[in-house]
């Protein structure tokens, strides 16, 4: 396997290496845990970032639930390379790496993502066929266990909202949903990264209804969406998921939320469409250092609440 590119798209075999690499290089910052299993037995891993072994406060990131969103995981492993590069030279990163942790999981669908490099562009679910369907596949987004399977999610296997033979069927999505489980003390927020569409959403995506906390959420995606324009002027929508993007059940940014996690948004990244999935190469360093500074923002946010 040759090596990897922060400024290119990287496969599953490139970014595993870069995985183990990037622990095994910077011990006192990063360790690399083991989550579970994709349907295809590939290993998920997580990669912990921060100066403290079990920081109070704990922001938890995920990548590339979606396949084809190759902007996502580029965007996991520029966020970790960045945060080390920083961490001694930029007294705001070294801040935030020294008191709290961030859990980063650069390619939560792994087998989709592989099938995407290998045969279809454009696949979107993962690649599990526990049905006797001929259709593959489940939308890990519709497979959490929040208004499952009620709204834009379908219960036939052969469409791209497959929502799964039940809540969480899917070996990725209990990956995902164990490790949060286990450290919800100290998870102050989750972040899920996907594309396109330029837009930073929040809760609620199942029903046009508003938050508890919608006024704080809509504040702090305004503060993202000024932070990622700050740099190049790119200019992210910000709101609700159900009124901003679409209404959708069983998506995990709702699902954390209801599991306590009062500060849960999705990301779309780059672009609004011209490309759409097939974001040029030439793109990925500008796209992943806007985000960089939106998760900054809501870093230092966390930071300075009691
Ligand atoms: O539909 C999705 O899963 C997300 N968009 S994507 O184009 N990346 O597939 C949006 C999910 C937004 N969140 C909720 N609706 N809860
Ligand atoms: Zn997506």
């Amino acid at each position: 396997t040759c090596k990897h590119s922060y400024t290119k798209y990287n496969n599953w075999p490139q970014i595993y290496s870069w995985i183990t690499r990037i622990a095994r290089k910077n011990p006192e910052l990063v360790s690399r845990i083991k989550i579970g299993n994709t349907f295809e037995n590939r290993p998920i891993y997580l990669l912990k970032i921060g100066k403290q072994r079990d920081a109070k406060k704990a922001i938890f990131v995920d990548c590339g639930i979606h396949a084809r969103e190759w902007i996502s995981p580029a965007f996991c492993q520029w966020f970790v390379k960045e945060a080390i590069r920083t961490y001694g030279k930029d007294s705001s990163m070294k801040n935030i790496l020294d008191n709290m942790n961030f859990y980063i999981v650069p390619l939560v669908n792994i087998d989709g993502y592989v099938w995407s490099w290998t045969q279809d562009r454009f696949w979107r679910k993962n690649r599990s066929n526990a049905s006797s369907n001929a259709c593959v596949g489940v939308d890990l987004n519709r497979n959490f266990d929040v208004l499952w399977g009620t709204v834009d999610a379908s219960k036939n296997p052969c469409e791209e909202v497959y929502c799964g033979s039940s809540p969480e069927s899917e070996p990725e999505t209990k990956a995902v949903t164990t490790f949060i489980h286990s450290h919800l003390s100290s998870i102050k927020a989750y972040l899920t990264i996907h594309s396109y569409s330029q837009m930073v959403l929040f809760p609620y995506g199942y029903t046009y209804d508003k938050v508890p906390n919608y006024n704080t959420l809509n504040g702090l995606a305004k503060g993202a969406a000024k932070a990622i324009a700050s740099l190049y002027g790119k200019k992210y929508k910000y709101g609700a998921s159900a009124s901003t993007i679409y209404p959708s059940s069983g998506c995990s940014d709702d699902w954390a939320y209801e599991q306590g996690i009062k500060y849960s948004f999705t990301f779309e990244l780059r672009d609004k469409g011209k490309y759409g999935f097939l974001l040029p190469e030439s793109e990925i360093k500008e796209t992943c250092q806007e985000i960089m500074l939106a998760v900054k923002f809501l870093a230092n946010y966390i930071l300075n609440q009691t």
